[in-house]
C-alpha cells in the first residue's frame, strides 16, 4: 500500500456555509470519539495540527444568492492553504469539517497538488447532496449546497478562481455516491455538466459493489483519491448527528463496504469529513460512527482479511 503513514489533522470550526448551527463542534466531536488514536491504532503516524481560526458565523440572510459569502471566502483560503502545506510536506491530511462548503478550499489544494506531481485526481463524493447549486438556482442561499458546482467553474469568482486557475476540477475527476437529495435547477446543472452519480436508485437496483466498482473503474498506481465524506451521506438512523438528513441512505454495512473498497485501492490521499454536527447527535453516536468508517477506510476491515 503506498498510502502516506503520516496524518495530519486540520481542523476547521465553521458552520459558515450550512442552514443549521453546529458543525462548527465538529472536530472537536471527532477528536473526542477517538478519531487520532483510531489511526495511531493502525500504524499511522498522526499529527493533529489544530484548529484553523477563522471569521465567527454573522448568521444573516442571504444577500445576491449567498450567505456569508466573504466569510465562506476566508474560511476556505485558510483551509486551501492547510491543506496544500501538508500535501506538500508527504502527508495525507485530514480536513475536519466544518460544513462542505469547505471542499472547495480542500480540494482545490488537492487539485494543484496533483497538477504538480503529476498524479491523475479522482474525487468520490459521499453525500445525499449533489451540492451542485448556483446563486441562480439555490432554494436557500447556503454555500454548503454550492462546492461541487464552485469546483467545476460554476460560482462567485472568489471561490471558483480560490486556487488561481479556474476550474479546480474537471467533472470527469469526480464521482458521487449515495445521492438522494438534488434540488429542481440543480438537476438540470448536473445534467448539463455530466456529474458521474451513483445515486440511491442505482445503489438499490445494482447494489453498493457494483456502484463503488464503477466509481473506482480507471483509479491506477498514478491516482491521488481524494474522499469528501458528507457525514449525511449515511442513513439518518445510523447517523442523526447532521444538519439535513435525508431518509434512504446507505446502511452500516453498505458504508463500510464503501470504505473498504477504497481502502483497497491503496491510493487514498487526502479526505473530508464534513456536516458532523453535534448539536443533533446522541451521545457522540454519529462521531464514533464516523471514526469507524475512516478506520475501514484506512484499511481495518470488520472482516477476515487482515
Ligand atoms: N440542496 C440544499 C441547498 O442547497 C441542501 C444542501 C445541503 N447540503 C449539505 N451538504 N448538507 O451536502 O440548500
Ligand atoms: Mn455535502
Ligand atoms: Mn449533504
Ligand atoms: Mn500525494
Amino acid at each position: 500500500m503506498s498510502l502516506s503513514r503520516s496524518i495530519a489533522l486540520i481542523g476547521a470550526p465553521t458552520d459558515i456555509g450550512a442552514g443549521h448551527r453546529g458543525a462548527s463542534m465538529g472536530p472537536e466531536a471527532l477528536r473526542v470519539a477517538g478519531l487520532a488514536e483510531a489511526l495511531r491504532e493502525r500504524g499511522l503516524e498522526v499529527h493533529d495540527t489544530g484548529n484553523l481560526l477563522g471569521p465567527y458565523n454573522p448568521w444573516l440572510p442571504p444577500t445576491d444568492g449567498y450567505r456569508h459569502l466573504a466569510e465562506v471566502v476566508d474560511w476556505n483560503r485558510r483551509v486551501m492553504d492547510a491543506m496544500g502545506e501538508q500535501l506538500k510536506a508527504g502527508r495525507l491530511p485530514i480536513l475536519l469539517g466544518g460544513d462542505h462548503c469547505l471542499g472547495v478550499g480542500s480540494i482545490t489544494a488537492v487539485a494543484r497538488h496533483c497538477r504538480e506531481t503529476g498524479k491523475k485526481l479522482r474525487v468520490l463524493w459521499l453525500d445525499a447532496h449533489a451540492d451542485f447549486n448556483t446563486s441562480q438556482v439555490t432554494p436557500s442561499g447556503n454555500v454548503h449546497g454550492m462546492p461541487v458546482a464552485c469546483l467545476c467553474g460554476l460560482g462567485p469568482d472568489a471561490l471558483v478562481n480560490l486556487g488561481g486557475s479556474s476550474p479546480a476540477i474537471q467533472p470527469s475527476e469526480i464521482r458521487q455516491i449515495g445521492i438522494r437529495s438534488v434540488d429542481q435547477g440543480e438537476k438540470r446543472l448536473v445534467k448539463e455538466y455530466g456529474l458521474d452519480i451513483y445515486d440511491m436508485r442505482f445503489i438499490d437496483e445494482f447494489g453498493m459493489k457494483r456502484a463503488m466498482e464503477k466509481a473506482l473503474e480507471g483509479v491506477d498506481a498514478d491516482t491521488h483519491v481524494h474522499v469528501s465524506f458528507d457525514v449525511d451521506f449515511l442513513d439518518p438512523a445510523i447517523a442523526p448527528g447532521v444538519g439535513t438528513t435525508v431518509p434512504g441512505g446507505p446502511n452500516y454495512r453498505e458504508a463500510q463496504l464503501v470504505m473498504e473498497m477504497i481502502a483497497d485501492t491503496g491510493r487514498l490521499g487526502s479526505l473530508d469529513i464534513v456536516e458532523l454536527n453535534p448539536a443533533f447527535d446522541d451521545h457522540n453516536r454519529t462521531g464514533l460512527l464516523a471514526v469507524d468508517l475512516v478506520e475501514s477506510l484506512f484499511g481495518k476491515s470488520t472482516l477476515m482479511r487482515d
